[in-house]
């Protein structure tokens, strides 16, 4: 007998990817447990018979010859299925996008980071030159759009997009895809998510702005993984976590993140037991020892453990800095801009900065006499600075927030850099000199 399995707390991308498998593994039959998301469980109730699927305790275990999983790399994430752990001889292929380092031991893998495990499939099923029909072809590629936030998520690959456009090409329905991955949100979805904002308690790390909120609902809540990113946006910070009490016996907990790069939810959800992808996870914690509060405090010591490493705005800055005194006549500020190609000129000196002034303000000047005006009469006195080890995309988000160009670094109350938008702009689209 073979069968083809997946994680419990099934989303989309899982359950396609066991549906796809049961085409690619003829006579496999693929088993989805009870525990999947709420839009998974809404499309099983309306197609599960149009698929070769079963239950996990509708599997005789001993029978079983070959297992193929799908969508992850540990034992533990497959509920009833993890029977099979010790069995000699069985032969075990393993598809996943996920790089958990888990302990499913496979003699066929297919493990690439990708941004769904759909996409893995459908580059065999076009390699075998397969023809799939409308229905297969909607379900996978529900699956792909939503682990790639419609192609949208950091870890889309050129070749996600190229499945997608395959998907449709055999017929993907969007109008069914956009139903089951947009679930309209009722009372209960509302009241959870005033009940996240009311909660929050706002953390800071590595000067990034971090969320975490504890929740004892009184039932179980449809949709909360979409809740939690909703969350995120409206509260907009750099992550959320949400502590959701399930029962008595355990919690999960759900991260998101803006930028996996900043913080990398799924590594902090490892450590706590689950996992998922740099920008999403989850981990579900037996309450014994980590009861709701007891498990917010443990996250907190996991999130102060993580380190940003990589570029900082320390590696992109210009030094040494141009500082003129606040009595320097205007026309000399702009005959140095113009010799030195630089847009803005700091006033003051690297122990003591006065203000900023920028190519921008020299348009203010109406007369000529005022280029003989000290440059204190037009520069900005507000500067905001920023710490060396702050990342580039959080001095990108600054200027975008401040509408400015230049972010003066500084260490110790010593002025010892600036970034600009030109330094931001050569770091982000990789047009450093070779
Ligand atoms: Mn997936």
């Amino acid at each position: 007998m073979r069968v083809i399995a997946t994680h419990r707390n099934t989303d989309f991308d899982a359950l396609a990817s066991v549906i796809g498998a049961t085409l690619l593994y003829p006579n496999a039959v693929g088993i989805v447990s009870k525990s999947v998301n709420t839009n998974v469980a809404q499309f099983l109730s309306t197609h599960k018979t149009a698929f070769n699927l079963v239950l996990p305790s509708e599997v005789d275990y001993d029978r079983v010859e070959q297992l193929i999983v799908v969508d992850t790399d540990q034992w533990r994430r497959l509920g009833r299925v993890a029977v099979l752990k010790d069995r000699e001889n069985l032969e075990i292929s393993l598809w996943d996008h996920h790089h958990n380092g888990g302990d499913i031991e496979a003699s066929f893998r297919c493990q690439e980071p990708v941004g769904a495990t759909v996409t893995l499939l459908v580059r065999e099923m076009k390699r075998r030159g397969m023809d799939l029909n409308p229905l297969l072809s909607t379900v996978m590629l529900i699956g792909l759009y939503e682990d790639t936030g419609h192609l949208s998520y950091p870890s889309t690959t050129a070749e996600d997009a190229a499945a997608a456009s395959y998907l449709l090409a055999n017929g993907a329905d969007l109008n069914v895809a956009s139903f089951f991955l947009n679930p309209p949100y009722e009372d209960v979805q509302r009241n959870i998510l005033f009940a996240m904002i009311k909660n929050t308690e706002q953390m800071k790390h590595n000067h990034l702005s971090i969320g975490i909120s504890v929740l004892h609902p009184d039932k179980k809540v449809p949709m909360l993984a979409a809740i939690v990113s909703m969350y995120r946006r409206i509260i907009n910070t750099d992550a959320v976590f949400v502590i959701c009490a399930n029962d008595e016996q355990s919690s999960t907990v759900i991260g998101r993140s803006r930028n996996g790069d900043f913080i990398d939810v799924g590594k902090i959800m490892r450590r706590l037991g689950g996992g998922g992808h740099p920008a999403a996870g989850s981990a579900t914690c037996r309450n014994g020892d980590h009861q709701p509060d007891l498990l917010k405090k443990r996250l907190v010591e996991v999130i102060r453990e993580q380190k940003t490493g990589g570029i900082t705005v320390a590696d992109l800055m210009s030094f040494p800095v141009t500082f003129v005194t606040n009595s320097t006549p205007m026309f000399e500020v702009r005959d140095l801009m113009q010799d030195q190609k630089i847009r803005g000129v700091l006033v003051g000196n690297e122990d003591h900065l006065e203000g900023i002034i920028v190519l921008w303000d020299l348009k203010k000047l109406r007369m000529d006499k005022q280029w003989n005006s000290p440059v204190k009469a037009f520069m900005a006195r507000k500067v905001t600075t920023i710490p060396p080890d702050l990342k580039p995309g959080q001095a990108a988000q600054l200027m975008i927030r401040k509408n400015i160009g230049h972010l003066p670094v500084s260490h110790d109350g010593k002025i010892i850099g600036i970034v600009t938008r030109t330094d931001i702009i050569t770091y982000f689209y990789d047009l450093l000199p070779d």
